[in-house]
């Protein structure tokens, strides 16, 4: 039996992560893997890489791209025999999915930065045409709402490190400098917590830094990063488990299963 995982690109940390979750768990259960990576997001690049594992006979699919609801049902049209796993939609959508929750991860990561008494955030916030960096930014921006707060500055990467390390040294340039900044993955914050040292700054003393993913490199970041921890193995392990049971039980009802996602605090916070 073989599992088709159509990815988003695996030079990223998460999806890398996210794909040898899958192969080692799908390997326990005696499953074969093939894998096809997109480097562009949208509908058309995942119906590319979704034909490229059907036309190598696949017995279920599972999808690491990130879809907007439009995007997600154009394909579970195109592949009516063959089971459809999603991992970067909408937790809305009314599609079979594994989606860690975004909203919790948001608010996680601004509850803990105002408990420490933080007023002035900023957000660097993922390419916003990912399903995943909007709804995190979303969820961050709810979460202030609620204290009455608003983000001091907006900046953008696209989930890569130099990203990061651009606008964040763009930001401090322009003479904004915030105490604390909520980044959309790890990795932009790497490149953050760089561009704050070369600032002459210190993290967390001048400006505390919050991640997201929890990669397996974050702890050993200087300092090592406080992050949201998204469990990659739990989500290998609960999307092999679901396929299959897709693949051997063709009319169990669709569902949307969120897991959790939680704090893990380190030196990069104060
Ligand atoms: C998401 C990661 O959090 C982010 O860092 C980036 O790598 C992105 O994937 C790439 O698409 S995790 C995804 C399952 C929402």
């Amino acid at each position: 039996h073989t599992i088709g995982l159509a990815t988003s690109d695996l030079s990223l940390h998460a999806p890398s992560q996210i794909a040898a979750a899958i192969k080692s768990r799908a390997g326990e259960e005696r499953f074969n893997v093939v894998i096809s990576m997109t480097e562009q997001s949208g509908a058309s690049a995942a119906r590319a890489a979704i034909n490229n594992l059907l036309a190598q006979r696949v017995d279920g699919l599972i999808v690491n791209i990130p879809l907007q609801d439009e995007e997600a049902q154009s394909l579970m049209t195109l592949c009516q025999e063959v089971p459809l796993l999603f991992l970067d939609v909408s937790p809305q959508l009314d599609a079979n999915s594994v989606i860690f929750d975004p909203d919790e991860g948001a608010r996680l990561g601004v509850n803990h930065l105002l408990a420490l008494g933080h007023r002035a955030i900023a957000l660097l916030a993922g390419p916003q045409s990912s399903v995943s960096a909007r709804l995190r930014f979303e969820g961050w921006q709810q979460a202030l709402a609620q204290q009455q707060l608003q983000p001091i500055a907006v900046i953008e990467g696209d989930w890569s490190a130099l990203s990061g390390y651009q606008q964040v040294t763009r930001l401090l340039n322009e003479g904004t400098q915030p105490g604390a900044l909520l980044v959309a993955n790890d990795q932009m914050a790497l490149g953050a917590l760089r561009a704050i040292t070369e600032a002459g700054l210190k993290v967390p003393h001048d400006i505390s830094v919050i991640g997201y993913d929890d990669t397996a490199d974050s702890a050993c970041f200087i300092p090592p990063l406080t992050t949201i921890r998204q469990d990659f193995r739990t989500l290998g392990k609960n999307s092999v488990a679901r396929l299959i049971e897709m693949i051997q039980q063709p009319d169990v009802p669709m569902r949307s299963d969120l897991l959790p996602v939680s704090l893990v605090i380190r030196k990069t916070t104060a």
